[in-house]
């Protein structure tokens, strides 16, 4: 073993897994990584990612002082490289910013900004960003990546149950009975859970229902995959459900107990047969029958999902027909069962949690409640917090385009790659008139900003991550930041002071943080669910499930296991909505875009790492006999064209992908699928549907 000169304990800053990672330092860079085979959630296991990805962070393109435009307020916005820039002093770059934030406040009103928190920074980083956005420039024009992400299984699941959270823990999974996983390429996007998945079935027994339109590696672990038509999700589970109360194997102790509305549910579900399924999804209805059986009859059982169900114009009825089958089945508040979406970024369930939304103050409380207001004004030594909700990220691109909104702040987001309708959303961008940006690099969205504000990524500094299931964890300052790279929470606190002084407003004094830990202690104070957690004690202990309300308490690796949080949970009647955009003689391919194992989103980081000489290049997968029709080779070029857009990559044939149906990675800026994607939305969750366009493929030269 090599020597090196030491060890530091933190948490992956990739996905919601929240692996444990032994970060081995030498002369200030990450020499290797491992994993610790004592500590939860992932007793030694780590993927690609965590293990070899972490090296963005020493990439020589990382900002190493705040840069502003050469050719500030020029006119038409185009987007520069470095060159673009000069570089700037703290001094110079914060009081830009101050000034342009402040005169917005002042002639244009507060609600005229619209900010992106960051599932990449930390808890601490959040909740000091929200606390400026809301308590100095009292906007609630707050939101990030989940939007693109969770919504619609959150807005689901608040309906159904009140909560929104993954309901059981990643330590139950290797004990699990029967589980479903439905629109969840795990294997490739949470890699150490889907061992723990496989290890259920291979050496437990577990039986596995996968439900997704792609053949993904997990479906060569199922007893059954039901291989539908992208989509049709609520098609599929309501005639689960259908069988479930035809053959009298609901859970009636369950539902008298626990649950409202069953008996107007159960008279709608009469007619969603599985043949009318069968007709509308293209699985079977046998299929369909011995799904619903074996999820119904498992003493415990469990369902874990994912984009395929979220990402979708009727994402909200996708989790609540996957909620209802739940509540018909009993199968929640117990070890081994739940309703679990799997949170995708490192940090997502976090800054959901510590207020990065536009309708609510950390720990959920809502803006719009009087008292919770009262408690945050003088907690915050404040006045005047909006109580208007906020708009969502992508209303806020609405409001760009519409000349609502003229100024953006963003921490850690790349819109401009992961938003619908990139053109679109571009054109809506190239307006707006101040464009700050907080990152690590440069990217697609940098490009475009105005000011620049360099950050620090995970290793260079101290705060905490919430993972998936709700386990709270430490990371660690390991190496030291290039140049003048400053953590989050002190560029937002310092930029803070500078406007609370512009706007005239009496000092607060809530802007004085030495630490992440008092960063902390300040929201824990005001969240309930955090009372007993604190830097001290993970540090002692471990991560800590939340809800955790005093320092005795242990903390809830498992939700419900008496009530929900809106006290029954409530059965919601279904229609099977199939609106999309269609495939037509012109567009004749169904687009599904996603993630690859060893590149993430935008590739900002990733694509900055040794994992981008594994997998260089965009491709798109195309199933065999549909390959063999058009005449393409592996590895030929191609232009994937929608109504919107047309991109460049290569022919990927494979048999993952069902026929009429091509997947596309989205992490590739010289392919940027969002070209491609649409931008029709949930009109519950404002999510996007990012899992079907209609696209068609032409050889290039
Ligand atoms: N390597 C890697 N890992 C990641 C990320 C990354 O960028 N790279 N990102 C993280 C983030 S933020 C997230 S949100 C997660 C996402 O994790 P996943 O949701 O696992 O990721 P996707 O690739 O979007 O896969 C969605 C799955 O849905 C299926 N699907 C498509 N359409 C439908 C449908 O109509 N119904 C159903 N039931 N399924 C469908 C697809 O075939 C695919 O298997 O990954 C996290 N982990
Ligand atoms: N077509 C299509 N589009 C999609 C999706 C899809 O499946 N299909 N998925 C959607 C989903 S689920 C998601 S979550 C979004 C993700 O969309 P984004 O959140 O916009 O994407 P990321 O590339 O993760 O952006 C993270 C940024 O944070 C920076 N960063 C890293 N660490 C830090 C830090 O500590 N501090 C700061 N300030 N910055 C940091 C990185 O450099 C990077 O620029 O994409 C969505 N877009
Ligand atoms: S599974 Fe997720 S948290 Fe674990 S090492 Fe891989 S990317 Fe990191
Ligand atoms: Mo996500």
């Amino acid at each position: 073993m090599m020597k090196h000169e030491k060890t530091v304990r933190t948490t992956c800053p990739f996905c919601g897994v929240g692996c444990q990672l032994d970060l081995s330092i030498d002369q200030g860079r990450i020499v290797s990584v491992s994993a610790p085979e004592n500590a939860a959630p992932n007793f030694g296991r780590l993927c690609a990612k965590g293990r070899f990805g972490t090296d963005y962070v020493h990439h020589p393109s990382r900002i190493r002082t705040p840069l502003i435009r050469k050719n500030l307020d020029s006119g038409k916005r185009t987007p520069v490289g470095m060159e673009g820039f000069r570089e700037a002093s703290w001094d110079e770059a914060l009081d830009l910013a101050a000034e342009r934030l402040s005169l917005a406040v002042k002639t244009q009103g507060a609600d005229s900004i619209g900010t992106f928190c960051s599932a990449k920074a930390t808890n601490e980083d959040t909740y000091i960003f929200q606390k400026f956005v809301r308590g100095i420039l009292k906007t609630n024009n707050i939101d990030h990546c989940a939007r693109l992400c969770h919504a619609a299984s959150v807005a689901g699941l608040q309906k159904a149950i009140g909560s929104s959270a993954m309901s059981n823990a990643i330590a139950e999974m290797k004990n699990l009975d029967v589980f479903i996983v439905t629109g969840s390429n795990t294997t490739e996007t949470h890699p150490v859970i889907s061992t723990f998945l496989k290890e259920a079935v291979v050496k437990n027994g577990a039986k596995l229902i996968v439900i997704d339109p792609r053949k993904i590696e997990l479906s060569g672990f199922a007893a059954l995959h039901l291989q539908h038509r992208p989509g049709t999700d609520v098609a599929v589970y309501q005639a689960m459900a259908n069988v479930v109360v035809t053959e009298e194997l609901e859970n009636r102790s369950f539902i008298d107990r626990r649950t409202e509305n069953f008996e107007m549910y159960r008279k709608s579900l009469e007619g969603f047969t599985p043949e009318l399924a069968e007709s509308i999804t293209g699985v079977k209805a046998v299929l369909i029958r011995e799904a619903a059986r074996m999820y119904a009859e498992a003493e415990r059982a469990a369902v874990y999902w994912g984009m395929g169900i979220s990402q979708s114009v009727h994402g909200t009825d996708n989790t609540l027909s996957i909620a209802n089958l739940a509540l018909l089945c009993g199968h929640l508040g117990k070890p081994g069962t739940g309703l679990n979406p799997l949170r995708g970024q490192n940090n997502v369930q976090g800054c959901s949690d510590s207020g990065g939304l536009p309708g609510i103050f950390p720990g959920y409380q809502s803006v719009a409640d009087a008292e919770i207001q009262k408690k945050f004004e003088e907690k915050w030594n404040v006045t005047g917090l909006s109580k208007t909700a906020g708009l969502t990220v992508l209303e806020m691109s609405d409001a760009a385009g519409k000349g609502d909104i003229d100024t953006y702040l963003i921490m850690g987001e790349n819109p401009m790659m992961s938003e619908p309708d990139l053109n679109t959303a571009r054109k809506h961008f190239e307006q707006l008139k101040t464009i700050i940006i907080v990152d690590i690099f440069l990217n697609e969205s940098g490009a475009y900003g105005d000011i620049i504000l360099p950050a620090v990524p995970f290793a260079e500094k101290d705060g905490t991550f919430t993972n998936s299931d709700r386990r709270v964890q430490l990371i660690r300052k390991a190496v030291p930041s290039p140049g003048e790279a400053q953590t989050d929470w002190r560029i937002i606190q310092d930029l803070a002071l500078r406007v609370e002084k512009k706007l005239g407003l009496p000092p607060s004094g809530g802007f004085a943080f030495q630490s992440a830990s008092e960063v902390w202690d300040e929201m824990s104070g005001l969240v309930p669910a955090f009372g007993g957690i604190s830097h001290q004690r993970i540090d002692r202990e471990g991560g800590v499930h939340w809800p955790c309300p005093d320092p005795a308490h242990p903390g809830t690796p498992y939700l419900f296991a008496d009530s929900f949080p809106r006290g029954r949970g409530l059965f919601t009647v279904l229609d099977c909505r199939l609106e999309s955009e269609r495939t037509s003689s012109a567009y004749p391919y169904l687009l599904s875009t996603g993630r690859v194992l060893y590149h993430w989103h935008g590739g900002t980081m990733t694509r900055r790492s040794v994992l981008d000489k594994i997998y260089p290049e965009s491709v798109v997968e195309m199933n065999p006999l549909d390959a063999e029709a058009e005449g393409y080779e592996e590895g030929q070029r191609v232009s994937v064209s929608s109504r919107r857009g047309t991109i460049i990559s290569r022919i990927k044939i494979t048999e993952r992908s069902p026929m009429g149906v091509v997947f596309m990675p989205i992490h590739f800026a010289e392919s940027p699928v969002n070209e491609l994607t649409k931008d029709l939305r949930d009109p519950e969750a404002k999510i996007p549907d990012f899992k079907q366009s209609a696209v068609r493929i032409a050889a290039a030269g």
